[in-house]
């Protein structure tokens, strides 16, 4: 199967990559908005994708490439929904960028040149294969590619306007150079050869370096506005009968954190009243749960978008706690849900995907309740929820259904009706277009 997909995915890049593809028609303006997308060898992408099954210490990826990085649908009659790897966000991202419009073959014309490399896959090998020793050399054969292969394309900014994708969290790739051994991570966003470089990824560090962050992929990418349509409806008319709901793993040790602190509230909650409590007044006995637990430990839910969505859908607001790292792919499955994302920490999205999610508006789509005031002061989650009047959650819920578009990556190959609709691809790819204008402005102001 994954041989299948493979050779399909390499002949449509190969032919992709002399001159773009499937643009039926180019309204859009691309003055400033040109993009050289950068040749290279297969071994920085396509022979890696080969290697998805070779990581002893890593789940096998292989049945994740397919429909070009989305996965393989959730069952043969589904249109919108794929069981999706955020892994394979480089690939979505490669195989989208051949459809952008305003592709160019002149690296000389081009305001941003892209860097078909699939950083976060060849990370693999230092993080859980054999080269864990030399995670320093992650990204220096790249480098060197382009440093000696028409040197002139990087040496025009200096590489201020290259761009690419690294489909994990930075944490992974800021070790710094120094650790010997390593303790985490490659330091590929350490080497000072790559921080003129732009990079969009899933998370960032607190403080915004060269990265920017993206959303992840769900597993929503309608292929056409029908099938959007349909699904925001559907949004819009499921009776959310949880309170609220926490689909995730962990909290199950003894010490004391946010996540732990959601599963004795929640245990608590149900089982002390079924929504007969004198607290649990008229405004809120629409619920017929006041909290809900979805079990995914051991990423059973990570492939299985039904297991979460159909909850998701059911509930008002969707608890979004810090885990390994503060970010997590669920937000934007609850966003999709219309389920109105609660969250502990600035870090898990605030702070981080300024491009998709503007600052100013958290407080019309979410909630945010800091972390240390529940697990250490007592406050309780849901007292915060039940305080929220009936008129306002629908006014929150109709905010967050108005950003499904931005955060979604619909299909490659969509109709023309979807691409009307700017999604997470296109706000990206918009952000990056402005972050190297500015660059390369603030460049000439100091050269003057
Ligand atoms: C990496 O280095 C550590 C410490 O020097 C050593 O114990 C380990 O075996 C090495 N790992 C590999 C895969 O070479
Ligand atoms: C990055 O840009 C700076 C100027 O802003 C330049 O001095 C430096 O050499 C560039 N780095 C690389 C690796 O090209
Ligand atoms: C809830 O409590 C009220 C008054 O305390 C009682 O009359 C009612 O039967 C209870 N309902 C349920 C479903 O337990
Ligand atoms: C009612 O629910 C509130 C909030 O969950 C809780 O603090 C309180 O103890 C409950 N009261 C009773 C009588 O179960
Ligand atoms: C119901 O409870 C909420 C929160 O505790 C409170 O704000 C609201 O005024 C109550 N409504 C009624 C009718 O008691
Ligand atoms: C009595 C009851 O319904 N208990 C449930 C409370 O909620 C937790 C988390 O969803 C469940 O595990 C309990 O079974």
């Amino acid at each position: 199967m994954a041989y299948f997909t493979l050779s399909f995915l390499l002949l449509l890049i190969k032919f992709a990559s002399s001159q773009q593809i499937s643009n039926p028609i180019t309204t859009e303006d691309c003055n400033n908005r040109w993009i050289y997308i950068r040749g290279l060898p297969s071994s920085f992408n396509l022979d890696l994708l080969a290697k998805c099954s070779e990581y002893p210490l890593f789940d096998d990826f292989c049945p994740y490439l397919a429909n070009h990085g989305l996965g393989q649908k959730t069952h043969s009659k589904s249109r919108s929904w794929y069981r999706s790897d955020p892994l394979l966000l480089e690939l979505i991202f490669h195989r989208r960028i051949l459809e952008y419009p305003c592709l160019t073959n002149d690296p000389n014309v081009a305001n941003a040149v892209f860097l078909p490399y699939y950083a976060a896959i060849d990370s693999l090998k230092y993080l859980y294969g054999p080269d864990v020793n030399s995670s320093f050399q992650h990204g220096t054969d790249l480098f060197e590619f382009l440093q000696s292969d028409e040197p002139e394309i990087w040496k025009k900014h200096m590489g201020h306007d290259h761009f690419l994708v690294m489909s994990r969290p930075a944490w992974d790739f800021c070790q710094p150079l120094d650790n010997d051994p390593p303790l985490w991570g490659t330091s590929f966003l350490e080497l000072p050869e790559f921080y003129n470089v732009t990079v969009l990824l899933p998370e960032g560090r607190a403080w915004p370096w060269q990265e920017h962050a993206v959303p992840y992929p769900t597993s929503f990418h309608p292929p056409n506005l029908a099938c959007f349509d349909a699904w925001v409806r559907r949004v819009k008319r499921s009776r959310r009968t949880s309170l609220m709901l926490f689909a995730g793993g962990g909290g199950i040790g003894a010490t004391p954190n946010i996540r732990r602190s959601i599963r004795t509230e929640c245990n608590n909650a149900n089982s002390s009243n079924n929504g007969n409590n004198t607290s649990f007044n008229k405004t809120n006995r629409i619920y017929s749960k006041i909290c809900n637990i979805v079990d995914c430990s051991n990423g059973i839910c990570e492939h299985d978008p039904v297991r979460y969505m159909k909850p998701m859908l059911q509930a008002t607001f969707c608890l979004q706690p810090p885990g390994d790292t503060p970010t997590r792919r669920s937000t934007f499955d609850a966003i999709t849900a219309g389920c109105i994302p609660v969250f502990f920490e600035e870090l898990s999205a605030k702070m981080q995907y300024r491009w998709h999610l503007p600052e100013d508006k958290y407080p019309e789509f979410s909630l945010f309740i800091p972390k240390e005031e529940v697990v250490f002061k007592g406050l309780k989650i849901l007292d915060v929820l039940m305080a929220i009047p009936r008129s306002e959650v629908r006014k929150m819920r109709d905010s967050v259904v108005e950003l499904i578009p931005r955060v979604m990556y619909r299909r490659h190959g969509s109709s023309l009706g979807l691409r009307t609709k700017k999604d997470a691809f296109d706000t990206a790819i918009d952000g990056t277009l402005q972050t190297i204008k500015d660059k390369l402005n603030n460049m000439l102001e100091v050269e003057h």
